[in-house]
């Protein structure tokens, strides 16, 4: 944030308006941090695209009575240990786990690993959540 730069940007009433308005409900109290986010998620879209070092989410919701799933998890997550940061377990009830998943590397092995996870038979719902390492965004 060193290098803090004005520019102008012409728009039509009808989309400042809406723009506002948007980020405004999003809990934005200025323009100048909306657009700035607006670029970094692009910037971000453009890191995954581009086979760039990201990071990301993987959610994992199942019952862990499943037979053997919970092993078979386990052993899919240490063929991808170099991508795995941590791992969150939590019981949301007698049946059922949520797993967060905190991983880093390369887009293609993060999505790879995602899909061997969500693949598994007995996983209920997966998400991945594409995020980034934070480098190139300032
Ligand atoms: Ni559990």
């Amino acid at each position: 944030m060193s290098d803090i730069r004005r520019f102008t940007v012409s728009l039509s009433g009808d989309l400042l308006d809406r723009f506002d308005q948007q980020i405004a409900g999003e809990g934005y109290d200025n323009r100048s941090k909306a657009v700035a986010d607006l670029i970094r998620s692009a910037l971000v879209d453009q890191q995954w695209q581009q086979g760039e070092e990201v990071a990301a989410a993987i959610i994992l919701v199942y019952d862990h009575h499943h037979t053997g799933l919970g092993s078979r998890l386990t052993a899919i997550q240490h063929d991808y240990h170099h991508a795995i940061i941590c791992s969150q377990h939590v019981h949301l009830d007698h049946d059922n786990c949520l797993e967060i998943i905190a991983v880093r590397g390369k887009p293609a092995s993060i999505q790879e690993l995602y899909g061997r996870l969500r693949g598994t038979k007995g996983v209920k719902y997966g998400a991945l959540a594409p995020a980034a390492t934070g480098q190139g965004l300032d």
